[in-house]
């Protein structure tokens, strides 16, 4: 036997072989199917999304509506000289002199007709309830005062007695 004949044959049939093996594998491929799925329909597209709330309420303002009450103390002394005002309503003393000020009650020096205290008796006032700074305000700074006594208020800068206004609490 010529071993040239057989090794060809051998060769061949591995050849063969081989390409009907490669042909069938490539045969078997599945065919794509059609797809007859209808598209599934989502609910979410035929109503509103719930997730979708109302915008969040606004922040509630924390001071709604309220008046400026400002009483500008200059060196030619406070103004308005009188201010009127509602029961509950602040007033904001704002130093814009080149001088201290000590918003007080009437009368200097005791400061006794608002609160029916002396300055001794309620200065320091950390509740702020009776009409007296207690202290200096510098020139820029304000002191502001809520009024929650009716009646005509007199008051002076301690520290310059000369210079005086009232509050007119309604
Ligand atoms: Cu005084």
């Amino acid at each position: 036997m010529n071993k040239t004949i057989i090794a060809i044959a051998i060769v061949g049939v591995v050849l063969v072989g081989g390409y009907f093996l490669f042909r069938g594998s490539y045969q078997s491929t599945p065919v794509p199917q059609i797809s007859n799925q209808q598209p599934t329909t989502q609910p979410s597209d035929l109503e509103p999304s719930v997730s979708e709330q109302p915008s969040q309420q606004p922040p509630t303002s924390q001071t709604p509506e309220v008046k400026e009450n400002l009483v500008t103390y200059s060196n030619s002394g406070y103004s308005p000289s009188t201010l009127t005002i509602k029961k509950g309503e602040t007033v904001t003393f704002k130093n814009q002199s080149s001088n201290s000020m000590w918003t007080a009650s009437a009368k200097h020096p005791t400061h006794v007709v608002y609160s029916g205290t002396s300055l001794s008796e309620h200065c320091p006032d950390p509740d702020n309830t009776a009409f007296d700074t207690c202290t200096s305000i510098e020139p820029g700074d304000s002191w502001s005062f809520k009024f929650d006594i009716s009646g005509t208020w007199k008051y002076h800068n301690h520290l310059n007695p000369a210079d005086t206004g009232t509050i007119v609490v309604e």
